[in-house]
């Protein structure tokens, strides 16, 4: 028998070291011959591992820690089938700007290039889809690529890194020291930043601050908040970020997302200040690109974004601030609101508020539906704790939620910027994983939950009591609603036929409840709770109620009338 060096570690111990070190919280998986040495390395390790369905989920599970904890998520798969299928998570980490790492197993070094068994060039495959992409030849470099792992995942515009693991390099033996735990790079604003902001606000008679991207905490959410009121700055959200201003906050004037206020489109439009914090404006927030000119704004423009390469991309900046929007919002200390000419602008901020309050109030609005999911969203902002963590996927049935769902503070909302269908269930397993304690509610159309449904075994096997609310409108509502506006009466390839989602959840061990009307929604919802066990609520919505403002059967005949 040979005697090790006292220090040596295979390249799967290693590895799982350096997890350790960097302070890993959680590790989700689908196991694959391929890393057999990190699985057993996480055998002696503290660290949970939750074991998943499919690689989708189990990225979708890891980068949505990472958008609720600001730490990257932790992801791992197997060779070619496993790494692709996880892409899917990938990108979403890459347009929410989310910190994540996807860790992938690969084949022996030796026999690279001859395609062998799975084999694919993760370099050239996640290129250009990953913030960054590599592969480590030699366990004893570990540590050093691993610590850069986490601080390309967290530092700058945060995004999601892949690294390959050959597997004869996951048993070698290498003797190596552990890297320190990383501490990711926020840049802050400059003095003369702030001073040239501090001027612009002073002057402003109509401006606009606009929320988004993912360098947020808690606190400098509350922080901004507390500053743009004593500013008499309104804030709006950037699409799907609601979470960053509270929505019964008196700056709050709403989101920027599909189906926006119009009012809020205006105040945009007519702004003379805007002053972008932490997000790039990319085509959902911007309509298109409609709100502001390209390149040159007609609005004085601040933008705020940790990344120089986002700065002046699309839209030229009057002051660019490279800094994060956390580091960005400490630096506003330095600025004095009394002195920022509040008072003339408080009547607009107010106005703009009550016109939020007014769009985000369901009743008014009338539904053909026996299910009015207007209701449905005033049932949940009276009875939801305020820490409850809302996730969606993409479908017209999130409208409601993004519309009429009152946000009340941070860590609260998993919704995929990049739109990907299938993220509620799994986002909802991530954040379960984490906040044991908490109410965690899935949003899904009966075409998004079943991308990634099989997760509903994953919640099940861990005991996680999330609450899948599966918006059945026997269809693949979204497409059916762009097909009525461009080809009108021309169904093609957007009807589903549907299992009983009740049935699904009991056989998978779960609780299953059938919701007709907004009235029973309550009930079920609290039956789901007290059951204590994972659970669908199973909620037929008719296909007319295709958006909150017009019914399908409106949208086809505008269609038709404008075609003459
Ligand atoms: C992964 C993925 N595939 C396809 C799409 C295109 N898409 C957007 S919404 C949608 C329909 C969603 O249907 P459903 O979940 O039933 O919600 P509904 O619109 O009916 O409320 C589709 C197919 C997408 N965004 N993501
Ligand atoms: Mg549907």
């Amino acid at each position: 028998m040979t005697t090790l060096p006292p220090d040596a570690r295979t390249g799967g111990r290693i590895l799982v070291d350096q997890l350790v070190r960097h302070g890993v919280g959680h590790v989700f998986c689908v196991p694959g011959e391929s890393y057999l040495a990190v699985l057993d390395a996480l055998h002696d390790a503290t660290i949970p591992v939750t074991v998943c369905r499919q690689e989708g989920g189990a990225a979708m599970m890891a980068e949505a820690q990472g958008k609720l904890t600001g730490r990257p998520g932790i992801c791992f798969v197997t060779r070619a089938p496993g790494a692709t299928n996880a892409s899917a998570g990938i990108h979403v980490a890459q347009q929410d700007s989310t910190p994540m790492i996807l860790f992938v197993g690969q084949i022996e070094r030796g026999m690279r290039e001859r395609e062998a068994f799975q084999e694919i060039d993760y370099r050239a495959a996640f290129g250009p889809l990953a913030k960054w992409a590599t592969e480590v030849d030699d366990a004893a470099r570990l540590p050093e690529i691993v610590s850069r792992a986490f601080h390309v995942a967290t530092s700058g515009r945060p995004g999601p890194v892949v690294i390959g693991l050959p597997e004869d390099m996951l048993t070698e033996l290498a003797t190596v020291a552990d890297a320190p735990p990383y501490a990711a790079v926020s840049p802050a604003p400059a003095a003369r930043d702030l001073a040239e902001l501090g001027r612009l606000l002073a002057s402003a008679k109509a401006p606009v601050a606009i929320l988004g991207g993912s360098t947020w905490t808690a606190d400098a959410a509350s922080a901004f908040a507390r500053f743009a009121e004593a500013a008499a700055l309104p804030v709006a959200a950037s699409f799907r970020r609601q979470m960053l201003c509270p929505a019964t906050h008196p700056a709050y004037i709403g989101d920027l997302g599909l189906g926006a206020n119009p009012r809020l489109l205006q105040a945009v439009r007519e702004a003379d200040l805007v002053i972008m914090v932490g997000g790039r404006f990319s085509e959902v927030p911007s309509q298109a690109y409609t709100l502001l000119d390209v390149p040159v704004p007609t609005q004085t423009l601040v933008h705020v974004h940790p990344d120089t390469g986002e700065l002046n991309r699309v839209y030229r900046a009057n002051v660019p601030i490279n800094a994060g929007a956390a580091a960005f919002v400490d630096a506003l200390d330095a600025l004095d609101p009394a002195t920022l000419g509040a008072e003339a602008r408080r009547a607009r901020m107010d106005a703009l508020h009550a016109s939020y309050l007014a769009w985000s109030d369901p009743a008014p609005l009338r539904s053909p539906a026996r299910l009015h999911m207007g209701e449905v969203m005033a049932w949940l902002n009276a009875h939801l704790p305020a820490d409850s963590i809302l996730c969606n996927g993409a479908g017209n049935y999130a409208t409601w939620l993004h519309r009429f769902y009152r946000f009340p503070q941070y860590g609260t909302q998993l919704a995929p910027t990049s739109g990907s269908m299938g993220y509620g269930v799994p986002a909802a397993i991530g954040a379960q994983r984490l906040h044991p304690g908490r109410t965690v509610v899935a949003f899904a159309g009966d075409g998004c939950f079943l991308m990634h449904g099989q997760e509903f075994a994953t919640a099940v096997q861990y005991e996680l009591p999330i609450i899948v609310v599966v918006i059945d409108n026997g269809m693949l509502g979204t497409i059916r609603m762009h097909q009525e506006r461009h080809y009108p009466g021309r169904v093609s390839s957007t009807t589903l036929r549907n299992p009983d989602f009740v049935a699904y959840a009991r056989a998978f061990g779960g609780h299953g409840e059938r919701v007709e009307t907004a009235e029973e929604f309550g009930p079920a919802f609290e039956r789901a709770r007290a059951s204590g066990l994972p659970a669908i609520l199973h909620c037929l919505l008719d296909a007319e109620a295709l958006t909150p403002s017009a019914s399908l059967t409106q949208i086809r005949e505008q269609a038709l009338q404008a075609k003459g």
